[in-house]
């Protein structure tokens, strides 16, 4: 299986991303070929996939941000004031805002391997809460993290939305959540809580055009990760050849995204020659969709119990909590 843990960036003397480049020949040299969807979030991945969460048949953002807006108040009975919210991957957050506004946290933790984007949010978010300590902590969140010192008498609760999680396979994200359990109860006391985001399963078609919208958007941040294969690895894949490819895994209970060969291609990657037959596909990213069981499950394999569950109106996507 690919691995899907993300490393700090270690540079050779030709200053190229040596696990990038290990990653890319290990995963295009399998049977399928398969390269760990991290990769595609640089910079122009990362704001490709702001795109798609502003396209209209991208539906989890729309769906999560409306149950955080209509629940601000059952999520406050439920989880209580006074407890330190530990974001997760915050990024650049824009449902921070909609959970801090309803907690009435005692400070904010946000948690992320990019220093500056990270530094960023949390000035942004100082502005609107003034009065909440915040303390950003730069860490890979698939790592257990020791939190600061200042929250360490606090009770926690973790903050993953997005539904993050499903670009996991089951044992890694079972890794994660169960890291994030041990990150979270470092400190006796009070037992921490998550709030979890799922998408949940539905209709295929649904689904298939979330990935594969008519605007093309999620085909540019697909078609991205070859572009920059292409450019840090002095690589040769020919880019028309290949086509953007979303569809559902029944067996898997995921949205696959793939990159389908129209034509046999041959094509050079950091020294080594490599070759794709008419309709063989580079396997991109997995997109795990849930059930109640199965979220359920992932949660209670990991040391969680969960303890609510809210649906948007149309009952598209899932916000868990659970406790430890
Ligand atoms: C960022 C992992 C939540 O799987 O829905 C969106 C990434 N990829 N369209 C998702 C993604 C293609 C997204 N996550």
């Amino acid at each position: 299986a690919a691995r899907e843990g993300i490393a700090l960036v270690d540079l050779d003397d030709d200053g190229v991303n040596r696990a990038f480049r290990s990653d890319v020949l290990q995963g295009l040299a399998q049977d399928q070929k398969a390269i760990p969807a991290r990769w595609l979030y640089d910079d122009a991945g990362s704001q490709l996939f702001e795109d798609i969460t502003q396209v209209e048949e991208y539906y989890p953002t729309r769906a999560e941000t409306e149950i955080l807006t209509a629940r601000g108040g059952e999520f406050a009975a439920a989880i209580g004031p006074g407890r330190a919210v530990v974001e997760f991957g915050s990024g650049s957050s824009v449902k921070t805002p909609l959970l801090l506004g309803a907690v009435e946290p005692a400070a904010y933790v946000p948690l992320d391997i990019a220093g500056d984007f990270l530094r960023e949010a949390a000035r942004a978010l100082g502005g609107q809460f003034p009065n909440l300590p915040i303390y950003p902590v730069e860490a890979d969140f698939m790592r257990e993290t020791s939190l600061p010192e200042e929250v360490a008498s606090l009770p926690k609760l973790g903050f993953f939305p997005g539904s993050t999680i499903g670009n996991m396979v089951p044992r890694t994200a079972i890794d994660l959540l169960r890291s994030m359990r041990l990150t979270l109860q470092a400190d006796h006391g009070v037992q921490p809580m998550l709030l979890i985001g799922m998408d949940l399963v539905k209709d295929v078609a649904v689904l298939e055009a979330a990935y594969d919208d008519a605007a093309g958007v999620t085909a540019e941040f697909n078609y991205n990760l070859i572009r920059r294969i292409n450019r840090e690895l002095e690589a040769t894949i020919p880019l028309d050849a290949l086509r953007h490819l979303a569809r559902w895994n029944n067996d898997y209970a995921r949205v696959e995204m793939h990159l389908e060969a129209q034509e046999p291609i041959t094509f050079e990657v950091a020294g080594k020659r490599f070759e794709m037959a008419k309709g063989d596909t580079i396997h991109t990213e997995n997109s795990h969709k849930f059930t109640e069981r199965s979220g359920n499950l992932l949660l209670q394999a990991s040391g969680w119990s969960p303890i609510r569950r809210w649906l948007d109106e149309a009952g598209q996507f899932s916000l868990i909590l659970a406790e430890a």
